[in-house]
């Protein structure tokens, strides 16, 4: 039965891929590697249940198509530079410009009785690979689509150094917090406007209000800019003392406040802050996992349209390769679903950048989810959904409860039908 269900998801993903890899327009500005050949040899292994496509001369079309070594295993992603399934769960506290990687907190620091959370961002141009052989050139923070997540406490000061380090174009962040300074907007008409290459300037932001956000650039033309790549996640955590002293603040809700419901609350905003309570599990549940997935998608041809959707950059990454279910997959595979505990709590912060395209989903399969709309309430400005609209730049959180879901492959995509056979098609895989 498993591994049935395993192979048709294989199957699916490897049929999705080769039908989108082989009608891709791709203008002469993206690369387009010799590789996509291959994908329709991939897919009609997959399709008999042959599978295997890392065996052998590399893929089973070697002998026509001798380049395919020089690319990896076919229908798999080249480059390591971006690797959504680290994205995921990848959460920059503060840090001075290296990642965060010697001390995650080596960029949090006291000033003037508040917590300051000091971070780089450069602006770079590189490419991505939005499709396994499809290189875009991107527009970036810091070299990755979407930039790094950035996770801060409410009330910080979040101090972000920006250098523009792009080659030709004029750059700025723009963050979707409630700031006091017009200054510090990141648009052309404030503050310091564009910063032109090798130009850098320090924005200071209200870590306000809590909730799942967003940073992206604002130089026009907008859609430009946007669609390049320039655009990431921002977190504020709440904190469960001033959701003590001002419970209203964190609700919709005007009936009487119990002391019932603010201990609720308080407990609520505890779970949602990983800075302060990195450990914190709500009764019932060993912990909770979190997620950041920001729906994205590519217009390869440059003709005002998306040819390749994602969450997360690449398109069908949490598909289903060759896993055996019990999170174990083929040295090299690069698209495989999402892992998840059934004893964990599975949290979400969406976020929609799609650009070119009114509106974005997400839908799960066999199961439904409580809806945080901005992730600024703690609790749910819808209940018990397994579809979700938003526009761009519209996020939330969503919580998940998989315990008592029988272990296996559980789908997610955009419900745009047309998004989800274009790469916009993932699984979890409940263990
Ligand atoms: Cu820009």
């Amino acid at each position: 039965m498993t591994s049935m269900g395993y192979g048709a998801a294989q199957s699916l993903t490897a049929q999705l891929e080769q039908d989108l890899a082989s009608t891709i327009d791709v203008a002469p500005s993206v690369s387009r590697r010799a590789v996509l050949g291959g994908l329709s040899i991939l897919g009609g292994a997959a399709l008999t249940g042959v599978g295997g496509a890392q065996s052998g001369d590399g893929g089973g079309g070697g002998h026509d198509h001798p380049d395919h070594g020089n690319f990896g295993a076919v229908g798999e992603y080249d480059s390591d530079e971006f690797d959504p399934h680290e994205f995921l769960t990848e959460f920059n506290t503060g840090d001075n410009g290296d990642g965060g990687d010697a001390d995650p907190n080596e960029g949090v620091y006291q000033e003037n009785g508040r917590t300051v959370r000091e971070f780089t961002l450069t602006a770079v141009d590189t490419e991505i690979e939005v499709l396994p052989g499809v290189t875009f050139p991107v527009w970036t923070y810091n070299g990755q689509v979407p930039g790094p997540t950035l996770r801060v406490e409410e009330g910080d000061l979040v101090r972000v150094n920006f250098v523009n380090g792009a080659e030709e174009h004029a750059h700025t962040i723009h963050p979707h917090l409630k700031n006091l300074d017009p200054d510090m907007d990141g648009t052309p008409t404030n503050g310091p406007g564009v910063l032109n290459p090798g130009e850098s300037f320090t924005y200071e932001w209200q870590a306000e209000p809590m909730g799942t956000h967003l940073y992206h650039c604002h130089t026009m033309p907008l859609k430009a800019h946007v669609h390049r790549g320039l655009y990431g996640a921002l977190i504020v955590d709440p904190k469960p003392e001033r959701v003590r002293e001002n419970p209203r603040d964190y609700v919709n809700y005007h009936g009487p406040m119990t002391d019932e419901l603010v201990s609720e609350l308080v407990d609520r905003a505890r779970s949602r802050n990983m800075i302060s309570h990195p450990d914190y599990a709500p009764e019932g549940f060993t912990g909770v996992n979190e997620m950041v997935m920001v729906m994205n998608g590519f217009d390869t041809n440059f003709d005002g349209d998306n040819e390749v959707y994602a969450v997360n950059t690449r398109g069908f990454c949490y598909g289903v390769g060759s896993t055996d279910g019990r999170g174990n997959w083929a040295a090299g595979e690069t698209k495989r679903p999402i892992q998840v505990d059934k004893n964990e709590l599975q949290r979400v912060h969406l976020v929609n950048m799609i650009e070119f395209d009114a509106i974005n989903s997400f839908h799960t399969h066999s199961q439904f989810f409580d809806y945080y709309d901005a992730g600024t309430t703690l609790l749910p400005t819808r209940s018990n959904i397994d579809t979700v609209m938003q526009c761009q730049a519209q996020r939330g959180v969503f919580e998940m409860d998989y315990s008592d879901h029988d272990p296996g492959l559980y789908m997610f995509h955009a419900h745009q039908s047309e998004f989800a056979e274009l790469g916009w098609m993932s699984f979890f895989e409940v263990v």
